[in-house]
């Protein structure tokens, strides 16, 4: 038991900058009903002290899967695959339609309003981070807020004050 402990300790130490530093939200990927590809977007938010990349994203609902961003041509933004995004330290890398994205090339299959992937994102030195990202619909823009939360929070407002016993 000590000897995991060490071991533990010593991966610890040989990568400092700990997933736990890095925080995922927003995340979804765009509804792909009849194409052969799909885009997902997601803000990364890095609260560690060392910068950070992400360097590949996995899933199982393509046979492989890219990071991208657009880059304008003339007139015609066009998409090209970058071999990571930086995560700053104190910042965040913000995946987002019309701009950075990871790429599902060659689905299995359609993908689907209202289906959740499983998709792992690996970073230089924070390693793999397990998320799940919604699909919604095919020109979703963001992912929605928590608007339930601010109606919960009205809720809350108009509350009879007298519900002490
Ligand atoms: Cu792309």
């Amino acid at each position: 038991m000590k000897k995991l402990l060490l071991a533990a300790a010593a991966i610890a130490f040989a990568f400092p900058a700990l997933a736990a530093d890095l925080e995922v939200s927003g995340a979804f990927i765009r509804a792909a009903p009849k194409m052969p590809t799909g885009a997902g977007f997601v803000t990364i938010k890095n609260s560690g002290k060392q910068d950070d990349k992400l360097v590949a994203a996995s899933a199982d609902i393509s046979k492989s899967v890219e990071l991208h961003t657009h880059i304008k041509d003339g007139e015609i933004m066009r998409m090209r695959q970058v071999e990571s995004i930086a995560v700053p330290a104190g910042g965040a890398a913000e995946l987002k339609p019309g701009g950075d994205h990871i790429m599902f090339i060659d689905l299995k299959g359609p993908l689907k309003e209202g289906d959740k992937v499983a998709v792992t994102l690996k970073f230089e030195k924070g390693g793999d981070l397990k998320i799940t990202m919604p699909v919604l619909g095919v020109g979703a823009m963001t992912a929605p807020t928590n608007m339930d939360h601010s109606q919960h929070m009205q809720h809350m407002e108009q509350m009879p004050a007298n519900m002490k016993h």
